[in-house]
């Protein structure tokens, strides 16, 4: 089999870039390695910027998210026991989030492929292997039904996520890692009506929590827990009970419990290789880079990445000019450093840190009491959340 393009992992990055390039002609062929049920179960990213809803619309994509998509003009901030809010649209010339799930926005994805005829190999497991990509001849090789395919191809793009191959294929001395893994893990819990319209984040001295959702009947709450934690040890009833005691009263009086649908614990990490392209395979998206999910900006970051990549490889092949190809690292990595220092900054400021002592909850506090009185700190911060224009 031959194709233009070999795209690695149907995750939002690898989709998204998939739909960028067919709208341009160019032919490309998508290898995961679960199913697609199995990609469609996860429950991940609840927060668009403008930049992602753009480019959902620009692929014809947009509907469902304009019809059911919750449009936020802003976040509260909780500290000292009381919200603060943060409005958007009068700090940034009018721009605002959009609250829809990437499950979402991964099933319409996986819809217009389908639509388009495209294909999709899905369930290949471990088996991906990438060859060829330093000289002009890139193959992926994989098993699929217990038989060996080869996909001959121009490029590989490696939208597999943090645990794929694609990062891992480059040799050791061709790629520096940056990383910083934080001592805590949020506990999340779905799903009941939310407490609140917009979302909370709250600093407490109990640790961070989040108030976020779905849709207007469907919340999706996480609390910091220690990284060694085990989510069977929290019962619903005891992450109920916490989050409680991590909300104003207001928010506790009206906060609705009920069984959770689904309950995990996830890491935070902070994490960028460098550089983004080895001859002819480029990484995109959590294959690259990671952030702590406080400022939203994982699944957005995929996004801007595949839009600057798809840029680049219409460039090469329309104008038959390698100028986009040989700036997709560096311009990727500016915009992606951006995000992790808010990431990592609004991270910091919002959790509790093992051993830091009462000085730090104090420093948080006053830090939080500079961010919500002054309009130089408030315009930076929803400036940041709202999305870096690309
Ligand atoms: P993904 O989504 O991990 O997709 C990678 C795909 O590659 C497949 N794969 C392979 N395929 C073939 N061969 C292999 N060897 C393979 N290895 C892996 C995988 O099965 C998968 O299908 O990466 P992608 O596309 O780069 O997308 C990144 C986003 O998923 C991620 O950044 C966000 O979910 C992060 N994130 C958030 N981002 C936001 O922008 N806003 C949010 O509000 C937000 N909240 C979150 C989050 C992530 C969270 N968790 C659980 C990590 C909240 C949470 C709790
Ligand atoms: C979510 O809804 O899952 C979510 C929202 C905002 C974040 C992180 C996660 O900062």
């Amino acid at each position: 089999m031959r194709t233009q393009v070999a795209i690695i992992g149907a995750g939002p990055a690898g989709l998204l870039l998939g739909q960028l390039l067919h709208k341009h002609g160019i032919a490309n062929v998508i290898i995961e390695r679960q199913s697609a049920d199995y990609v469609l179960g996860r429950i991940r990213a609840g927060v668009l910027e403008q930049v992602t809803v753009d480019l959902m619309e620009e692929l014809g994509i947009g509907q469902r998210m304009r019809q059911e998509g919750l449009v936020h003009d802003g976040v509260e901030l909780m500290f000292k026991g009381a919200r603060h809010r943060i409005d958007f649209p009068s700090l940034t010339g009018g721009k605002t989030v959009m609250v829809y799930g990437q499950t979402e926005v991964t099933r319409d994805l996986m819809a217009a492929r389908e639509a388009a005829g495209l294909q999709t190999v899905y369930e290949v497991g471990d088996s991906v292997r990438l060859e060829g990509f330093d000289g002009g001849n890139p193959v992926v090789r994989y098993r699929r039904g217990g038989q060996e395919h080869v996909l001959e191809c121009d490029f590989i793009a490696g939208c597999d996520g943090y645990h794929g191959v694609s990062r891992a294929s480059v040799p050791k001395g061709a790629i520096r890692e940056f990383e910083k893994v934080y001592p805590f893990g949020w506990l999340g819990l779905a799903d009941v009506p939310p407490v609140s319209e917009e979302l909370i984040y709250a600093n407490t001295e109990r640790g961070f929590a989040l108030c976020s959702m779905r849709s207007p009947t469907r919340s999706r709450y996480y609390v910091q827990v220690p990284l060694e934690e085990k989510v069977e040890d929290w019962s619903d009833d005891a992450f109920w009970n916490e989050l409680r005691l991590r909300l104003d009263p207001e928010a506790r009086e009206r906060l609705v419990t009920g069984p959770s649908i689904e309950k995990s614990i996830a890491p935070l990490r902070s994490f960028v290789a460098e550089p983004m392209r080895f001859g002819r395979l480029f990484l995109a998206g959590d294959a690259a880079h990671i952030v702590p999910p406080t400022g939203a900006k994982g699944l957005n970051l995929a996004a801007s990445d595949v839009k600057y990549l798809s840029d680049a490889l219409v460039e090469h092949y329309g104008e038959r000019s390698a100028a986009g190809l040989d700036h997709y690292s560096e311009r990727v990595l500016r915009r992606v450093w951006k995000a992790e220092r808010f990431s990592w900054w609004f991270t910091s400021l919002m959790h509790k840190f093992p051993g830091e002592g009462e000085i730090a909850q104090k420093l948080q506090e006053a830090e939080l009491d500079y961010l919500v009185s002054s309009k130089a700190a408030s315009t930076a911060m929803a400036e940041n959340y709202v999305g870096l224009p690309l």
